[in-house]
C-alpha cells in the first residue's frame, strides 16, 4: 500500500462539487485514511508549492489556493500516486482527457480544482505538511483486496 495526497482546489466548494468527486474517488477503490476541511494560510499555500515560487503562475495560484476553504485528503492503495494522478488527469484541462476529474469539471489551468501529489516523495512531505500523525486513521479494510 501507498499513499497519495489530493486536495480539492476552492472551485470544488464553492460549485458544491465536493460530494461528487469524493464519490468519485471512493468508487475507483482508493481508501480513504484522511480528511479535512481547511482555509489555508498563505504561508501554507507557499510552502506547499514551493516548487512553482519562481514561476509566473505563482501569485495567482496562491491567490486561488487561499481564496476558499479545500477540502484535504490522504488516499491509500496498490501504486496509489500513479494511479490517482491518471484518475485527475493532465495538468492543463486542455491535455486533461474525458473521464478524468480535470477532463470533467474545469477550462482553466490555473483553475484545474484538483491536486494531486507527483511523486511517493512528494506525497509523503504533502501529507506532513497538511496532517498531523494521528489524523491519518489506519482503518482495517473488511472489503480485503477483493474489493478492489
Ligand atoms: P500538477 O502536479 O498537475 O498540479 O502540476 P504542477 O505541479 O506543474 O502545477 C501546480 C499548479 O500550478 C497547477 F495545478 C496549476 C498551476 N499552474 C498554472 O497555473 N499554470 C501553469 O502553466 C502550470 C501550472
Amino acid at each position: 500500500m501507498t499513499r497519495c495526497f489530493t486536495m480539492l482546489k476552492p472551485g470544488v466548494i464553492n460549485r458544491r462539487l465536493v460530494g461528487e468527486i469524493i464519490s468519485r474517488l471512493e468508487k475507483k477503490g482508493f481508501k480513504l485514511v484522511g480528511l479535512k476541511m481547511m482555509q489555508i494560510s498563505n504561508e501554507l499555500a507557499c510552502n506547499h508549492y514551493a516548487e512553482h515560487k519562481e514561476k509566473p503562475f505563482f501569485g495567482e495560484l496562491v491567490d486561488y489556493i487561499t481564496s476558499a476553504p479545500v477540502v484535504a485528503m490522504v488516499w491509500e492503495c496498490d501504486d496509489c500516486v500513479a494511479l490517482i494522478r491518471k484518475f485527475v488527469g493532465a495538468t492543463k484541462p486542455s491535455e486533461a482527457n474525458p473521464g478524468t476529474i480535470r477532463g470533467d469539471y474545469c477550462t482553466h489551468t490555473s483553475h484545474n480544482i484538483i491536486h494531486a501529489s507527483d511523486s511517493d516523495e512528494s506525497a509523503e512531505r504533502e501529507i506532513n505538511l497538511f496532517f498531523k500523525p494521528e489524523e491519518i486513521i489506519n482503518w482495517d479494510d473488511c472489503c480485503g483486496e477483493k474489493w478492489y
